[in-house]
């Protein structure tokens, strides 16, 4: 029998390669994201393999009547959840302290913060009387160092942290992995929402270094995922070999 995936954030960047890694590999796939008809495309894609089933479901994260309304109400069929991933996040904006503002703090923390913590909720409940599953929550280096500037979008990676080590104690009893994934710098979307569509801002981020792919992740999880049921990778920092940590890249020139 298949297993299922769940993955929020799967309409771009990690959360689609994820999808597509899984789909390859016989999983059925639960994806997740705001954007509709991009989350239908990336649907139809995944569905030629005639092998598996894909599940679309439209949600914003940071809304907890519409995560359960869909989470909550999932048929049948789609209750043996064996992984999720809590990947929907966002940084919104790079700014200093005394600059930034509140609406791109509340972003973070609604999105990377509570929007993981009603999904864990919604999904832990199945798992819980399945007594199996695996929860893979993305964290970030920006969870290991802070860095300037980075000011709340690292508060928000290291409560995903906390978080992780508190899921992985409390879920011992019911045989539920967690595992904390910490990618350094990736080149997806992600620069491009935080500098609000400012292209050239966010193609520089990733200037004079090779970046690691969404690939890299997806790949990654995947051996977290298919380990044997008595092992769990409980926290991992994943960068590009140009990257030592927040603080270090080797660039070209
Ligand atoms: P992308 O911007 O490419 O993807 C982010 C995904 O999250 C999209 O699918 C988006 O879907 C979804 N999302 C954002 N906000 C919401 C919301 N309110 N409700 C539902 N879905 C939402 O970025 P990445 O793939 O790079 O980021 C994925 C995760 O990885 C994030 O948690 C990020 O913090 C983390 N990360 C990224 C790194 C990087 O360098 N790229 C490094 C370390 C961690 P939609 O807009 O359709 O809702
Ligand atoms: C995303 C990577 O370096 O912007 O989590 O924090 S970084």
């Amino acid at each position: 029998m298949n297993k299922t995936i769940l993955i929020t954030g799967a309409t771009s960047g990690f959360g689609k390669a994820i999808a597509e890694k899984f789909a390859a590999e016989n999983w059925n796939c639960i994806i997740t994201g705001r954007r509709k008809e991009r989350l239908d495309e990336i649907a139809a894609a995944l569905s030629s393999n005639k092998k598996i089933k894909i599940l679309p479901l439209v949600f914003d994260v940071t809304k907890k009547e519409e995560v359960f309304a869909a989470l909550d109400n999932l048929k049948d069929e789609w209750h043996n959840i064996d992984v999720l991933v809590n990947n929907a996040g966002l940084a919104a904006g790079r700014d200093a302290f005394d600059e930034a503002l509140l609406d791109d703090w509340e972003a973070m923390i609604d999105t990377n913060v509570k929007g993981l913590l009603y999904v864990s909720k919604a999904v832990i409940s199945l798992m819980k009387e399945n007594k199996k599953g695996h929860i893979i929550n993305i964290g970030s280096t920006a969870a290991k160092e802070v860095y300037k500037d980075g000011n709340v979008y690292c508060a928000t990676k290291f409560a995903v942290n906390a978080i992780s080590q508190a899921q992985r104690i409390d879920l011992l009893p019911y045989k539920i992995k967690v595992t904390c994934i910490n990618p350094g710098a990736a080149e997806t979307e992600f620069s491009l929402v935080r500098f609000k569509g400012d292209e050239q801002k966010a193609k520089a981020v990733y200037q004079d270094f090779k970046p690691l792919r969404a690939e890299d992740i997806a790949n990654t999880i995947y051996y977290c995922a298919t380990l044997p049921e008595h092992v769990c990778i409980n926290d991992l920092i994943i960068t590009s070999t140009a990257q030592a940590n927040s603080f270090y890249t080797q660039k070209d020139k």
